[in-house]
């Protein structure tokens, strides 16, 4: 083994198994920072996959309560497990037992509690139901759905609610000494467009700010969880400028993250699209990392992919260029929907051009568990 890879595996022992370990930083959001800091700042970037140990490709846990969270994509593949593991927390606000996705939250639960006790990160994503109409997140057919539920709107209460049932879920993620494990939270993402009902034609700025503001207030101050990291995710189809116009402030944010995507195209149009996405992703990385410097805050690759995969380099030749001279602590491709056999963002056994995601994950920058 030469020394530059012996030190990466040290490193990346060192940066995740840090998680546990009690130094100086005073709250387990803090402790969790410092290591995706740490990792940062030595070049290396943790690679994440949504719902990786709730389902995959062509299978899904079908024991939530007991399965050993042992199947995964990316290790089928690679032999190790994503660094971050996103799970999806859509519909919790239902109070049902399973998400948008069909996911039960027990499975959810365990398998944070899993990706933790591996030494890994868990990142949360939440698209809740639309709080006006009842219909999907992605219901843009009002543009009152955001002003309904700030503090004097019709909704408000029914709103305070949805976070009360989110926050009794947070309260749930416990290790086996009963402390609440560290994660990163990313609501509110991709409001640079108008697809979702917090978008940018869908609420004023003061609006979009004061629901993360009340969001952040609930959880944070009057159910005192501390073991929060918040995200900030747009789209990345702005500039710098664009970025911060809606920026919930350096007092609640934590990690800068992007949500960049290669445009679906057919096989023939594919280079091309991961062209263009390479050189635009490559763009805003730069203006990303300048904006983190200047807010001191960490950056990430919050969601990525090319959907279906209709290229056989997309990791060496469009994501990995455009993302190893930057330093973002994790880069996190979508999920592998079982139920969707197109919709899948990572890579599984038996895929075409699974060894280009070998190359990608054996890259001594990259880290996995
Ligand atoms: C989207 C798609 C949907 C899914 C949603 C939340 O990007 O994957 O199928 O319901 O994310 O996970």
């Amino acid at each position: 083994m030469n020394k530059i890879t012996k030190c990466s595996i040290v490193f990346a022992a060192a940066a995740l198994v840090c998680l546990s370990c009690a130094m100086t930083p005073v709250t387990p959001a803090d402790r969790l920072l410092d290591c995706l800091k740490a990792s940062a700042d030595a070049g290396k970037i943790l690679y994440g996959h949504q719902d990786d140990l709730c389902y995959g490709h062509s299978w899904c846990v079908e024991d939530p309560a007991n399965d050993p969270l042992e199947r995964s994509d990316v290790k089928e593949v690679c032999g190790k497990y994503p660094a971050v593991l996103g799970l999806e927390l859509g519909e919790i606000e239902l109070g049902g037992e399973k998400s948008l996705d069909a996911v039960p939250f027990e499975l959810i639960r365990r398998s944070a509690l899993k990706q933790v006790e591996r030494g890994g990160v868990v990142t949360f994503s939440w698209h809740p139901r639309n709080p006006l109409t009842g219909d999907s997140a992605w219901d843009t057919s009002s543009d009152k759905a955001v002003a309904s539920i700030l503090e004097g709107g019709e909704n408000h209460a029914k709103f305070m609610g949805w976070l009360q049932i989110l926050g009794d879920f947070f309260d749930t993620l416990r290790d086996a000494d009963g402390k609440l494990i560290p994660f990163i939270f990313r609501p509110w993402h991709e409001n640079t467009g108008s697809w979702f009902w917090w978008g940018q034609k869908l609420c004023t700025r003061e609006q979009y700010i004061a629901l993360w503001q009340m969001t952040f207030d609930y959880l944070e101050k009057e159910r005192g969880f501390d073991n929060i990291l918040w995200c900030f995710s747009p789209n990345m189809d702005v500039d710098a400028k664009g970025y911060m116009e809606r920026y919930p402030g350096d007092g609640i944010i934590d990690i800068l993250g992007f949500d960049a995507y290669t445009q679906q195209t057919d096989e023939a149009g594919a280079p091309a699209a991961c062209r263009k996405f390479r050189k635009e992703l490559t763009w805003s990385l730069k203006f990303l990392t300048r904006l983190g410097k200047e807010h001191g805050k960490v950056i990430a690759l919050s969601e990525t992919g090319l959907e279906g995969f209709g290229y056989p380099t997309w990791w060496m030749d469009a994501l990995y260029p455009a993302i190893k001279d930057y330093p973002i602590a994790y880069v996190l491709t979508w999920r592998n929907a079982w139920d969707k056999p197109e919709h899948f963002f990572g890579p599984w056994k038996g895929f075409k051009y699974e060894e280009d995601f070998k190359n990608f994950a054996d890259q001594e920058q990259i880290v996995l568990l």
